[in-house]
């Protein structure tokens, strides 16, 4: 359940991909899959791309491109690369990651015990972490900002809030 709230999930991902370059991917995708599967095996990967760079690299170099590149992008493990997974691994290489994301991992780094909110004492000790050292009444006063619906702990939208109004500034 956690988890499935913290990944940022390859549809979200695949969506940050503009049309131009879906369509581009998607013709990649169908010149590298040879028997038209939809799934993109190693050798199929290799010997396209040894067509196409086999002047610049040997068939070894190639491979072991591909090897890596299947193991960072086969995310169900199967062994071959559908086109989501293969969509995913360009969206992540452009550099357009889900801005919630790395907001979630600045959520995770504070919300130490992972129950999805962060108390009072969590805010703290990562303020310390961070080589801030605030009083319990500063804590507080921080949390009563960030704390919209006054529960006494932050959650991720409140956070996420925070963040993108520079409460700190
Ligand atoms: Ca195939
Ligand atoms: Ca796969
Ligand atoms: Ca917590
Ligand atoms: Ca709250």
């Amino acid at each position: 359940m956690l988890n499935k709230d913290k990944m940022c999930s390859q549809q979200k991902l695949v969506k940050l991909l503009t049309p131009k370059e879906t369509t581009s991917l998607e013709c990649l995708f169908k010149m590298f899959d040879v028997n038209n599967d939809g799934e993109l095996t190693r050798d199929e990967l290799v010997n396209s791309l040894f067509k196409f760079m086999g002047k610049i690299y040997t068939r070894e170099e190639i491979r072991d491109a591909v090897q890596k590149f299947i193991r960072v992008t086969d995310r169900n493990k199967n062994g071959t690369i559908d086109i989501k997974e293969f969509m995913s691994y360009f969206a992540i290489t452009f550099n357009k990651k889900d801005p919630d994301c790395e907001l979630r991992e600045v959520f995770a780094f504070f919300d130490e015990d992972n129950n999805n909110e962060i108390s009072h004492a969590e805010l703290k000790k990562a303020m310390n972490k961070l080589g801030a050292k605030y009083t319990d009444l500063e804590i507080s006063k921080i949390m009563r900002n960030i704390d919209k619906n006054g529960d006494g702990v932050i959650y991720f939208d409140e956070f996420k809030e925070m963040m993108s109004g520079n409460h700190f500034k």
